[in-house]
């Protein structure tokens, strides 16, 4: 789909001999076949490297931000993203999503083209510097944002390369790979390589496992909490397998929306401290012992402001690479080896089955003007298996999550970051690395202008997504979380949202702004219909908010410590 690859380029597969062709290479066997970026005239070699390579095709986007989130998109998806970007000025722009990727557990290979070792080592004065002669000032900032890091020259490349791969892969974070120019086209130094595989230390994993079966032989009542790096690496049938085995209830929370599908027997719904259904919030909050299987993030977002009742010394965590047990750890043993280890397991009690309740459908009638109740319920009906949903910060977050959504559904949120603007890039990257889902965004028009540009990109690659973009005069989240809502600071330039599409190139998208319920019924079928992208603008009430947010508003101190928030 989109554009093709220049035909003409020399392919590089099984003979990279630059250092730039084995880098791109051997990103590209780890099975990632799309690069966004920016380009660079220091980034050239990257770029070059990329556009002549057949496995791998240049993704241009329009900033290095909205790059940096497209990356994190397909990276939940296919398991690793690449990453291109320009020394200092481009890399920089980029380093809020991958700090966001780093946060959420995102593989992304931020691969950054410096100045010339040449001219690095007589200090010249270079444009993208601060004109000191000093070259370092920026490898520092920007590997803060990986687990790893490398700066590349000919001799270490391949053991660099091993070495972050394997690292990046054992966090499942970003990785820093930067490369001066020249050295980017100097011959590799053939060096013998071997990529490492992930394994659990046998005695480890058995002392671990042991400890486990111990702790779960004992507990009247245990919930499952599936993570979201179960998610990201592709985990999710593993971890269902292990909670079957088990037969106790799992439960998740908004980071983990749909990781297993809702009607499973098991599903005891989603946690949210004091906003979960109370049968939920009791299964979870009264179990004897809960499985972390993964690594969940109890943060204030996920926790309705810490409202929950969750005493950590009942907890069992499974990380990606070590068991927690109270004060017992047991390092070095992989996630994916304690699940399978977990799916063995017979458990002694009758598997727990969840009398089946659906969320509450509103309707509303077709000239009503669109309200929160009605618009949650209808995304909910419209959401079908085979879907990829991107949730952005913002009311749409708290009101879509507590609606029971159809199995086979993906559902990617940025909940921990909560970077605004995130949804719409990651949306570019995930409907890219996904091709066969339909991608769709739910997004508020404050977060959206953060990011909007990127829709250009998203009809010059042939994708299709479907973009539903809430307009409700403002940062309504914002307003909601202060007690005066009418702060200046939380209005916005009033923009004709539905117009974007054709103003940014993408001509045969359908397109509609919608104020009544029949009106978004009408614009979601055509949207479903239609082969090319499709952009719905709703508007909304100016403080029309879900429940959970009207919620949060009573939580301020709980959010921010103090009562004048
Ligand atoms: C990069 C970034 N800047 C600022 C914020 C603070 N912030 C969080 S939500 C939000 C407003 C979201 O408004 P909108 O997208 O219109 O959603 P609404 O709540 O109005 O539906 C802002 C400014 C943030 N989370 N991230
Ligand atoms: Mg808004």
């Amino acid at each position: 789909m989109g554009e093709k690859k220049n035909d003409n380029a020399a392919p590089s597969t099984g003979k990279a001999t630059s250092v730039i062709d084995y880098i791109v290479q051997r990103l590209a066997d780890e099975g990632i076949t799309d690069c966004f970026g920016v380009p660079g005239d220091y980034a050239f070699p990257v770029c070059d490297a990329v556009d002549r390579n057949p496995n791998i095709r240049w993704v241009g986007c329009s900033n290095e931000l909205n790059a940096s989130y497209a990356a994190d998109g397909y990276a939940r998806v296919r398991g690793a993203a690449m990453l291109s970007t320009t020394y200092a000025v481009g890399e920089l722009s980029a380093i809020n999503g991958v700090m966001g990727a780093k946060a959420e557990r995102s593989l992304v290979y931020h691969v950054v083209g410096m100045p010339s070792y040449q001219n690095q080592r007589v200090n010249r004065k270079l444009h993208h510097t601060f004109g000191d002669g000093v070259f370092g000032n920026f490898v520092n900032i920007s590997a803060q944002a990986a687990c790893c890091h490398a700066v590349i020259d000919p001799d270490n490349c391949m053991i660099e390369m091993e070495r972050v791969i394997s690292e990046a892969r054992r966090n499942n974070q970003p990785a820093y790979i930067v490369v001066p120019g020249d050295y980017a086209l100097a011959p590799v130094t053939p060096t013998e390589v071997r990529p490492v595989t992930l394994k659990s230390n046998e005695a480890s994993l058995g002392k671990a496992v042991a400890a486990i079966a111990e702790r779960v032989r004992g507990a009247k009542s245990i919930v499952a909490f599936p993570a979201f790096a179960l998610a990201r690496l592709r985990l999710q049938k593993e971890a269902q397998q292990a909670i079957e085995a088990l037969g106790c209830p799992f439960a998740t929370t908004t980071m983990e929306k749909c990781i297993i599908d809702e009607s499973h027997p098991q599903f005891a719904g989603l946690y949210a401290g004091a906003v979960s259904a109370e049968k939920t919030r009791q299964t979870v909050e009264d179990a004897e012992l809960v499985l972390d299987l993964g690594g969940i993030s109890l943060n204030d977002e996920t926790t309705a402001g810490f409202s929950g009742r969750l005493d950590s010394a009942r907890f069992v965590s499974i990380g990606l690479n070590d068991v927690c047990i109270g004060e017992q750890v047991f390092g070095n043993v992989r996630l994916a080896d304690v699940l399978a280890a977990l799916a063995k397991f017979k458990s002694p009690a009758v598997p727990y089955r969840r009398t089946p309740e659906q969320s509450r459908r509103v309707n509303g009638k077709p000239a009503d003007k669109i309200t929160m109740d009605p618009l949650y319920s209808r995304y909910a009906g419209f959401i079908r298996p085979g879907d990829n949903v991107v949730l952005e910060s913002g009311s749409s977050s708290l009101g879509l999550p507590p609606m029971t959504l159809a199995d086979d559904v993906r559902v990617h949120i940025q909940m921990l970051w909560g970077s605004i603007g995130w949804a719409t890039g990651a949306a570019f990257g995930i409907a890219l690395a996904d091709p066969n889902r339909r991608t769709i965004l739910i997004t508020g028009e404050g977060s959206h202008q953060l990011t909007a540009n990127e829709i250009g990109n998203m009809g010059r690659y042939g994708a299709n997504p479907i973009i539903l973009v809430l307009n409700n005069d403002g940062y309504m989240v914002e307003r909601a979380l202060e007690p005066y809502p009418d702060w200046s600071y939380n209005d916005l330039a009033k923009w004709r949202y539905a117009d974007l599409p054709r103003a940014l190139g993408c001509a045969d998208w359908i397109t509609a702004r919608v104020e009544t319920i029949g009106e978004l019924d009408a614009a979601m079928k055509a949207a479903r219909e239609s082969k090319s992208g499709a952009y719905i603008e709703v508007i909304g009430g100016r403080m029309d908010m879900p429940k959970a947010l009207a919620f949060a508003h009573t939580r301020i101190k709980e959010l921010y410590g103090s009562d004048a928030a």
